[in-house]
């Protein structure tokens, strides 16, 4: 049956698992995006379309608690050139500002489009008679337009959860043009800060050579496209509640035990990403001891690296600066049963994960580049009593909203050095103070208001009755 409602991800909320009779089945994997599309996907008979994860052809669409899920298949070779390669080794490090260096493969961006293609044309098929088409992320940005060109009657939004880049590196990108052409079939383009939707009506400005106003692009069929900042946010009752229970309260304390009941706990979670900052972070931490502000029997730092991208250069080398840092700094500073950090390189459940939060006093997050960062929210939320601190980057999108938390420039150690410091020694009604205003920003801001927001002015887009010069070729 057609579709009214239409997402369009990299990824499906589910992930194909062996069930415990060994045949393959479907889990469940939840995170913040499905929590928030979920009401509206049963409401209008939803489909989700996107990847399952390995290799498997020719699966077929199935129903899961009320959505449609259309699964895409994807052979060794598009793994390797669409989503190993130019997602992640070409659009990821330019977005995240060169932190890495991108690598540009015609190959890959063949692979690339022709990729995009099969989404479109699915998207096509599943959907009714103007239904409205949401596209995620930085995977699928040539999608809008392509969806376009075969079903010119939809409604058709793209959210982009990472950051967009400044003119002066998106520029380097050989198919800019075309990008910047995939982005502007959608009616309205969704971008975490209001610095990345400038950056994108500045860049079609100038190499496209569309009039714009604020946040339109007037093209000259007569569409208008708005750019605009939807900072996206976390189920935070759903978390808050998580923390609140008995199993996840027990858990904390068996956690703190387990560490040797330290005075302070310090906490980093993030996927093994070198956008994340977590080489400079624990650095930072171990500096602190070795300096004699702190010992390893006041304070343990657990490292959570979530694995990522394995296949991918880049990040196995970055795996093994990580391993021989941790090695090195348990080597020389930690005692027996006392490591300076506890590194783990593993996945949690989300129980674990609020419990982690929840017996952590100190949560660090130092990303060089994020998008949002919505590990910092999730702690926020986590903090019931109004206690605990947040280390955070100013280069995360987060720390536009979170200001009261110990912003940090993670390229300056020694800036990290004295704000790590500091919230150690805050006291509690510093904390208090902090934590109270942070919570009260992620309790209004939550998951379900920003996919409403998007869908609103999604339904509000349209036309345009300006005079418009025919694009030009930059
Ligand atoms: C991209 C952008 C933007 C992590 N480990 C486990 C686990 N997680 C969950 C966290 C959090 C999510 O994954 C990670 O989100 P982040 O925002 O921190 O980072 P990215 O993965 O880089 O996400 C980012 C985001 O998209 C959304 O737009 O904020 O800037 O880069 O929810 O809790 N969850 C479980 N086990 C784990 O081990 N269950």
């Amino acid at each position: 049956m057609p579709s009214d409602l239409v997402i369009v991800a990299n990824r499906l909320p589910v992930d194909r698992v062996q069930l415990s009779d060994g045949t393959p089945g479907w889990r469940r994997s939840p995170g913040g995006l499905v929590t928030a599309i979920e009401p509206v996907m049963r409401a209008g008979a939803g489909t989700w379309i996107g990847w399952a994860g390995g290799t498997d052809q020719g699966l077929e669409p199935f129903e899961d608690d009320g959505m449609h899920l259309v699964p895409m298949s994807m052979s060794a070779e598009d793994i390797e050139r669409f989503y190993e390669g130019f997602s992640n080794g070409t659009i990821w490090p330019i977005y995240h500002d060169l932190v890495a260096k991108p690598e540009f493969h015609r190959v890959w961006w063949d692979a690339y489009v022709s990729v995009n293609r099969r989404f479109a044309q699915k998207a096509a098929e599943v959907a009714a008679e103007g239904a409205t088409v949401w596209v995620h992320d930085y995977q699928l940005q040539l999608v809008p337009q392509m969806l376009r060109d075969l079903r010119p009657d939809l409604r058709i939004g793209f959210y982009l959860h990472i950051p967009f880049p400044p003119a002066e590196l998106f520029a380097q990108l050989p198919w800019r043009r075309q990008i910047l052409e995939g982005l502007l079939g959608a009616d309205l383009i969704g971008f975490q800060l209001p610095g990345g939707a400038a950056n994108f009506v500045r860049l079609v400005r100038q190499r496209v050579g569309h009039k714009t106003h604020r946040d339109l692009v007037y093209l000259p069929d007569g569409r208008a496209v708005r750019a605009a900042a939807f900072p996206i946010s976390i189920d935070a009752k759903g978390f808050e509640e998580l923390a609140q229970s008995e199993p996840v309260a027990e858990r904390a304390q068996e956690i703190r035990e387990a560490l040797g009941n330290p005075r302070k706990i310090f906490l980093g979670i993030d996927r093994l990403d070198y956008t994340k900052g977590i080489y400079a972070r624990l650095r930072a931490y171990s500096e602190l001891i070795s300096d004699g502000h702190f010992d390893v029997e006041d304070a343990v730092f657990v490292q959570v690296a979530v694995p990522s991208r394995e296949q991918v250069e880049q990040y196995r080398i970055l795996r093994d600066e990580i391993d021989r840092l941790v090695g090195r700094i348990n080597g020389d500073l930690g005692r027996i049963g006392r490591p300076a950090i506890s590194y783990l390189h593993s996945s949690y459940p989300r129980e674990e994960m609020a419990a982690l939060y929840r017996a952590a006093d100190i949560m660090v997050v130092t990303p060089y580049r994020d998008g949002m960062n919505l590990v910092a929210k999730e702690y926020v939320a986590c903090r019931f009593e109004n206690d605990g601190a947040l280390v955070l980057s100013e280069f995360a999108g987060a720390a536009d909203e979170l200001r009261q938390a110990w912003l940090v420039n993670p390229y300056d150690i020694n800036g990290m050095k004295s704000a790590l410091l500091d919230a150690y020694r805050a006291d509690s009604s510093e904390l208090t103070r902090r934590m109270k205003a942070m919570r009260k920003t992620v309790r209004q801001h939550d998951v379900a208001a920003w996919a409403e927001e998007f869908m609103i002015q999604l339904s509000d887009v349209g036309f345009h009755h300006k005079q418009t010069r025919p694009a030009h070729h930059g």
